[in-house]
């Protein structure tokens, strides 16, 4: 059986994504690769680190900065400062990797594991389902910004058990929890999206950003096996706020 391998958000990490695919003894024909979605912005070589991904055949879900990726492209969001994605807006194939990124999904299901970037609201009972349509505005290049829903799935880190969200997301009022402590689903969660937090594993999460691009380290972990596997970050590429 080929083995289940994820990647947390490897945010430009492009050499670092090399090191961990060396660590793991990437083989297309024995690994089924998939990313947790953020594969650019804030690290060094978005451009390289997408083309990459694309090329090995990997999937990936959408995080919130591959959908900010797609929003600067198309004129509708603004760019920040702190952005590292010109390498892929100036790009030749530039159409090429946004019309990659905006064929993929934002949530993938097997019997087993539910892949999504951010987290699962506690009221969601089939993710697919809410996912599906959103997936088809995304793909059609109407990204819709405001939908709850993908905002959820995309940034959530605390909610409430109702799933609402609270207004200071790094020091939540009481009531607040990390979206895990409400979720009861069967399959066990990959996520990443919260490099703050670092690597979790718990009953039924396993948190792959391990904050790469804050200089601390990227990595995957196999599905069959339950194992870890992580590389160092080759450099400090974003302060820690
Ligand atoms: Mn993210």
């Amino acid at each position: 059986m080929r083995a289940r391998v994820f990647v947390g958000d490897v945010q430009g990490c492009a050499d670092e994504m090399e090191d961990l695919l060396a660590a793991i003894d990437y083989d297309p024909a024995l690994i089924d690769l998939w990313f947790v979605g953020d594969l650019v912005n804030r690290g060094p070589a978005s451009a390289r680190a997408l083309r990459r991904v694309m090329a090995l055949g990997a999937g990936s879900v959408l995080g919130n900065h591959d959908l900010h990726l797609l929003g600067v492209a198309a004129g509708e969001r603004p760019t920040r400062k702190d952005d590292t994605i010109s390498d892929i807006l100036e790009a030749k194939d530039r159409e090429e990797l946004l019309a990659w990124l905006r064929a993929r999904p934002l949530v993938r299901v097997w019997d087993d594991l539910i892949l999504v970037h951010a987290g699962l609201h506690p009221r969601w009972r089939d993710p697919r389902a809410i996912a599906a349509p959103l997936e088809e505005a995304v793909s059609r290049g109407e990204i819709p910004w405001d939908d709850e829903n993908l905002r959820f799935m995309t940034g959530v880190r605390h909610c409430d058990s109702a799933g609402r969200r609270p207004t200071d997301d790094r020091t939540p009022s009481p009531g607040f929890a990390p979206w895990d402590a409400h979720y009861r689903g069967k399959r066990k969660v990959v996520c990443g999206h919260w490099a703050s937090r670092g690597f979790l594993r718990t009953e039924r999460v396993r948190g792959l950003d391990s904050g790469c691009v804050w200089g601390r380290r990227l990595t995957a972990w196999n599905a069959v096996t339950d194992a870890i596997i992580s590389v160092p970050a080759r450099a400090t590429y974003r302060q820690v706020r």
